[in-house]
């Protein structure tokens, strides 16, 4: 097993049970993917000049949380079904709180501080209320902050879908493949960090 696999392995028995029955998992043969941090997800004019994953093969793309797009120059083909990855010792921060790709909760009191690994000290009641009310802009409502979210053919067809730490995902539509960290539009600028999303094409 590669050094991502025996990563992915100390993180999850779950994913080690599954690591031999072709589970996701990025190999050294996975082809890292040449993001573009400032390019707009929709603004591809050629999709057909995006790089297509064969089904079996796999890529991995490096999402910054500062990024509002994170466009990857892969293209996610209609009826393709992907499984998405990201190992769970995998952080990026939101200002000074550690997260990795499953995101953070307001009243989680394990949370720590993304630069000196120290718990952060509890929430007061004023706070948290604050960070309650913002809850409903997220860019995902419904998903926590900074969970990692994919998008499918940004354009016509474009669908967003909750990554977090694993996702089964069948296109329905052909477009490129786009993430980000799940947070408020204007607050994308005190984001630091990056993870990387293993993507292998199971079908
Ligand atoms: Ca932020």
């Amino acid at each position: 097993m590669n050094t991502w696999g025996r990563m992915l392995c100390t993180a999850s028995v779950l994913s080690c049970l599954l690591a031999g029955s072709g589970f996701v998992h990025a190999d050294d043969s996975c082809k890292r993917l040449t993001m573009d941090y400032s390019r707009h997800c929709g603004d591809v004019v050629n999709l057909q000049a995006l790089y297509k994953l064969k089904v079996n093969e796999c890529a991995m793309a490096d999402v910054s949380a500062r990024s509002v797009w994170n466009a990857s120059g892969l293209l996610l083909e209609k009826g393709g079904v992907y499984r998405f990855e990201v190992a769970s010792d995998d952080y990026w921060c939101d200002k000074n709180i550690r997260s990795n790709a499953n995101g953070w909760e307001v009243k989680d009191e394990t949370l720590k501080d993304c630069f000196t690994g120290e718990p952060l000290e509890p929430i007061s009641v004023i706070r948290e209320w604050i960070v309650r009310a913002y809850e409903w802009w997220r860019r995902q409502p419904g998903s926590k902050w900074f969970e990692l979210i994919g998008i499918s053919a940004c354009g016509s067809g474009k669908s967003e879908f909750p990554i977090g730490l694993g996702k089964e995902f069948e296109a329905a539509a052909t477009g490129e493949f786009c993430a980000y960290a799940n947070d408020l539009n204007a607050f994308y600028f005190n984001n630091s960090g990056s993870i990387a999303v293993a993507i292998r094409r199971i079908k």
